[in-house]
């Protein structure tokens, strides 16, 4: 009896040693565990056993059971812990090379164009305090600027940043005086969409702070941007503006490149999108930053990213650029 019972457990760790799947572990258990196991037939005799036998075989045939299943359980589990990886390398697919967006394509080459200017590229949160979205920037609370960028308060005291903008004086803190830098970035607004509004979109601030800076600078830099973005000169046109920490302000409109300037929804049938508002920094917020607006001035502008690649790639709804449906995006594959 003791011979077998050592070749049972002998004969399954052989067994087991073979198997490299969960399922012929299993069907080795059960030849040697289950029901019908030559184990489970020596127990079962234990009743016509006589009370001398019983006691010389009795415990021996229960430890030996239970040791059967421990050898199978850790074969179970080393094997779950050998993870396999099967490639089937017979299968026939094709594989599709992604491309990137239109939005990332056109924020590069800003920021290429921008960096020969002698930029730098940073980058602030998107989730900001009300102090850096609006009131160092000159928006005081209940100022009426608010409510042309109303956006998400959070439960945090914070908000989705409204605009760029709010990395102007972070900037002036970390960097201070003279910077020139430009910051791509998601922005977010609470409006309501049409074909050029979003309410989740791509701005870039542009801000340059030195001695003696003049709003022909600021003109250059942007006659200059867009003339490596569109590779030809883009009808554009500078109208007065308004925004509390630039003063004086302008925003700076692009010829429709939808309907070539006829009018479209896509401009609301002005002919004109527009594009890049700025000015010169409002003194305040120069203090707000730490620098000395008696020393030192500068301009600052908010690009519309993504108004910008709907230009450049004649996107007539800035919807399907958030849609994710890659069967549209494909459309503005750049190889
Ligand atoms: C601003 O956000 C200012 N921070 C820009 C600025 C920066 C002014 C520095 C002065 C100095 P505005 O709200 O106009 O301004 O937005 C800037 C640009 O973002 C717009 O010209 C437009 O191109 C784009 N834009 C604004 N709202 C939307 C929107 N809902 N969807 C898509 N693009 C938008």
């Amino acid at each position: 009896m003791e011979k077998e019972l050592e070749l049972l457990k002998e004969n399954l760790q052989m067994e087991l040693k073979n198997c490299t799947k969960e399922a012929d572990c299993l069907n080795v258990k059960s030849k040697y565990v289950g029901k019908k196991s030559r184990i489970m037939e020596l127990l079962a005799s234990l009743k016509d056993m006589s009370v001398e036998e019983k006691r010389q075989y009795g415990s021996l045939i229960n430890t030996t059971k239970k040791e059967l299943e421990n050898i199978v359980s850790e074969a179970l589990e080393n094997l779950e812990n050998k993870v396999e990886v099967n490639f089937d390398d017979t299968v026939d697919y094709e594989v599709e090379s992604g491309s990137l967006h239109p939005v990332t394509i056109i924020a590069k080459e800003v920021t290429d164009a921008l960096k020969k200017m002698g930029f730098t590229i940073v980058s602030g949160p998107e989730m900001d305090s009300e102090y850096y979205n609006f009131e160092a920037l000159n928006i005081p609370k209940d100022h009426p600027a608010r409510d042309m960028q109303d956006t998400y308060y959070l439960d945090n005291d914070k908000l989705l940043r409204t605009h760029t903008s709010g990395v102007q004086v972070r900037a002036m803190e970390k960097y201070g005086a003279p910077l020139r830098i430009c910051v791509p970035g998601r922005v977010f607004r609470n409006e309501d969409l049409d074909a050029s509004h979003e309410n989740t979109f791509f701005q870039l601030e542009g801000m340059v702070i030195d001695k003696n800076i003049s709003i022909e600078n600021l003109i250059g830099v942007m006659q200059e941007l867009l003339r490596e973005v569109f590779h030809k000169d883009v009808k554009v046109r500078l109208r007065p503006g308004f925004f509390p920490f630039t003063e004086p302000s302008y925003e700076l409109d692009c010829s429709c490149l939808i309907c070539d300037g006829k009018g479209c929804p896509t401009c609301k049938n002005s002919g004109w999108i527009e594009l890049v508002p700025g000015g010169m920094i409002h003194p305040n917020v120069l203090k707000a930053g730490g620098i000395d607006p008696n020393v030192y001035n500068g301009f600052a502008f908010g690009l519309g990213l993504t108004r910008l690649a709907m230009m450049k790639y004649k996107i007539n709804d800035i919807r399907v650029l958030n849609s994710g449906d890659v069967r549209y995006l494909e459309k503005f594959r750049i190889d």
